[in-house]
């Protein structure tokens, strides 16, 4: 039972049998990220204050700018879990392709591969904004004893055993699901603890606020151009309130508190749309469904997608259960 104010320490191990495959590795796994996350949050609260800002010149392989701390926090999350031999494979936004990871005496034994986005919505660090981790976690579908292969990274999203985000916000939070609901924890920086904050986080079934970057509107699928304009008109509760911070998990956190829908369509200029599946899009749809809301790519549901590529894009609606069904009618009706 999820009990306020319990540290997440002590909130994993009352609820480790919860887990189907229960062998305490998962566990290990969450306190893993629990400690990089605290790592990765001490240097995201200074980024104002050293010379840590700007590009580090590299682009990644979506061609975009690295920001000196994207690298910084994929190198604590990559190490941290590496040395602490906990999973056999991990792929992350800002590599090119998957690492293995023998583990212990070389033996490629253990069970799960992590899938991370170390620091998504980086480009708003310069400008004081929340940013965020986002991670997923499935068992590996190759043998024990074996490297991992492709196969264990291209599993559909609903094959994942857990998923969660860290909003380096007003406050520090992390919020994750082993599928059995999602559980909120705000850091106390003073003491460096993770407690129980929001326990069983739902999406409200609907919401008033809808979250998509409008200036992209002229290249919008004409379904999206027409759900925008349904949220904008005067009728019933709307027109609806839009909030778009630029940085997905603060976008997705707001909205499962308060009730709304993200939404990132594919565009002319990007076909496939901007977020990635396996580091984006399957996590938060976890979580969202978890918390009784949906994601979709417009027509149908994130999870259920066969990965085809570890970078590949996909159009993502997200959010409360009856905006995401309004605007997947808008995208069915456009078509
Ligand atoms: P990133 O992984 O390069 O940080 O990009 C993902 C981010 C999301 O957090 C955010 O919702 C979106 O990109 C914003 O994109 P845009 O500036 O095109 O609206
Ligand atoms: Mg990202």
């Amino acid at each position: 039972m999820a009990k306020k104010n319990q540290s997440l320490g002590e909130f994993i191990i009352e609820n480790q049998n919860e887990f189907k495959y229960s062998s305490g590795e998962l566990s290990r796994l969450i306190n893993s990220i629990r400690l990089a996350a605290k790592v990765v949050n001490h240097e995201v609260n200074k980024a104002g204050l050293v010379d840590i800002l700007g590009a580090a010149g590299d682009l990644n392989i979506q061609g975009e700018d690295q920001q000196k701390l994207d690298v910084y926090a994929n190198e604590v999350f990559i190490k941290t879990l590496t040395n602490r031999e906990i999973v056999c494979g991990i792929a992350s936004e800002e590599e090119d392709d998957y690492i293995t990871i023998k583990g212990r005496n070389e033996k490629n034994d253990n069970k799960y591969v992590v899938l991370i986005d170390p620091l998504d919505g980086s480009s708003n660090i310069d400008v004081n904004v929340s940013v965020g981790t986002i991670f997923s976690v499935y068992r590996r579908v190759t043998p024990s004893g074996t490297p991992v292969t492709m196969d264990d990274f291209l599993q559909p999203g609903i094959n994942q055993v857990a998923a969660g985000y860290i909003v380096y916000g007003t406050s520090t939070m992390i919020v994750y699901t082993t599928g059995h609901g999602v559980n909120g924890f705000t850091l106390n920086p003073a003491i460096g603890t993770y407690y129980l904050s929001h326990p069983l986080m739902k999406f409200p079934e609907t919401g008033t606020i809808y979250s998509v970057n409008e200036g992209n509107y002229i290249h919008f699928p004409q379904g999206v151009k027409d759900y925008i304009k349904y949220c904008q008109k005067e009728e019933e509760d709307r027109p609806y309130t839009s909030r778009y911070i630029g940085s997905l998990v603060s976008d997705f956190h707001r909205n499962m508190i308060k009730g709304g829908i993200y939404i990132y369509p594919n565009t002319s200029k990007n076909p496939d749309g901007k977020l990635r599946l396996l580091y984006e899009c399957n996590p938060m749809a976890m979580i969202a469904e978890q918390a009784g809301g949906l994601a979709s790519n417009g027509f149908k549901r994130i999870l259920e997608i066969q990965p085809i590529s570890l970078h590949q894009r996909v159009p993502f609606f997200c959010g409360s259960k009856k905006m995401v069904e309004k605007a997947e009618e808008f995208m069915a009706n456009a078509k």
